[in-house]
């Protein structure tokens, strides 16, 4: 045997890969620790939905040489949000562009642009109800999840959907977060409540998860588990897909001010509610070890001038959270916005926050 006890390069390379891929080092695993280190860390990312393919009263129009560098929130701190949303919503009808209009070749390059410069990417599906043809909203029938499981009259056309899903997704080839079937515990969407049972809920979660990671080897996948915050702990885990299929335990949790509320008042119960909230959800993913985070909130159109500074941060903080996402500023509806933007009234309290230090930014 010739140089006893020196490994080939190419063994050593085979060894680098495969163990690399076993013991940590995947793509997968990088984002991984990297969301466990803003965690740990204490300086959640900011994270904003759409935030690179268009903003306030802006859309991209040269899709293939536009920069995309734009972005509402650098307008207004100089900084990128480190996680970026988006949404495949149409995807799976072989749609050009999503159901807000964003061309797909666009979210593509703004995703795969977005990794490159070392920001996370998660994506949203709100894809149409598979029974009716309507919308994700189209709570009209009970049976649209029983329809789709295995031997359900919709399962076929059903896994196609599922197929061009996966083709986006292996399109971009990078490590990311999926957040599929969220909000499962509220009653507006077709995979929601009351609309399929527990069982069917994490059937529908499982087989999404099978046939993406088993199926099309789709590995780099960090999968986000995200009801509403108000569910509580037991709705939470009662459809909990489990351990083996899930990373981030994530919520959803918007402020509204209601009629005849001030907005302190509206502010108060938003930070009372959250810390509730993310009490028992951080509670139930250390108990599985898990990544939490706060993957949707706003308050529609901000009409509260400090509500970066006086809501969201005290609504947060001491939390073991990897980010806290906020919902698009809509190009076409000028009250739709959840983040800041550029001659926005109360655009200072959104610099401050971020001045204050106590988020992670790109
Ligand atoms: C909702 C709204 C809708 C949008 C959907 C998917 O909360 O913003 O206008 O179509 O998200 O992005």
């Amino acid at each position: 045997m010739k140089n006893p006890g020196v490994l080939s390069f190419s063994a050593m390379l085979f060894l680098c890969l495969t163990l690399g891929t076993q013991c940590g080092n995947s793509p997968k695993e990088q984002l991984r620790r990297q969301l466990e280190d803003l965690s740990a860390g204490g300086r959640p990312a900011y994270g904003h939905q759409d935030d690179l393919v268009y903003g306030h009263a802006w859309t991209v129009t040269d899709l293939e040489a536009d920069p995309l560098d734009r972005s509402d929130v650098k307008a207004v701190c100089g900084a990128y949000p480190l996680v970026a949303g988006f949404e495949l919503g149409g995807i799976e009808k072989g749609d050009s562009a999503s159901l807000d209009g964003v061309p797909f070749q666009l979210i593509r390059r703004a995703a795969v642009i977005h990794a490159g410069r070392g920001g996370i990417v998660t994506l949203s599906w709100h894809p149409d109800n598979p029974l009716t043809g309507g919308t994700a909203w189209d709570v009209s029938s009970d049976q649209a999840v029983a329809s789709i499981l295995e031997g359900g009259e919709k399962h076929e056309m059903f896994m196609e959907w599922l197929g061009r899903a996966a083709d986006f997704v292996e399109s971009l080839g990078i490590p990311l977060i999926f957040r599929p079937w969220h909000e499962n515990t509220a009653a507006w969407f077709w995979w929601g409540k009351t609309r399929c049972t527990g069982a069917q809920y994490r059937a529908l979660y499982r087989m999404t998860w099978d046939y993406f990671t088993r199926e099309r080897g789709l590995k780099d996948i960090l999968w986000c588990y995200s009801p509403t915050g108000d569910a509580g702990e037991e709705a939470f885990m009662a459809t909990y897909p489990g351990d083996d299929v899930v990373d981030i335990f994530g919520m959803d949790t918007y402020e509204f001010i209601p009629e005849g509320k001030s907005v302190e008042e509206a502010g108060e119960a938003f930070i009372a509610e959250i810390r509730q909230e993310l009490t028992y959800v951080s509670a139930l993913a250390a108990e599985h070890r898990k990544i939490t985070a706060l993957t949707e909130t706003g308050l529609e159109g901000l009409s509260d001038p400090a509500w970066w500074t006086a809501r969201l941060a005290p609504a947060i903080s001491g939390f073991p959270l990897a980010y806290v996402l906020t919902w698009r500023n809509a190009h076409d509806r000028p009250d739709h916005f959840y983040g800041p933007w550029s001659g926005f009234a109360y655009e200072d309290d959104f610099r401050n926050w971020k001045e204050s230090g106590s988020m992670t930014f790109l």
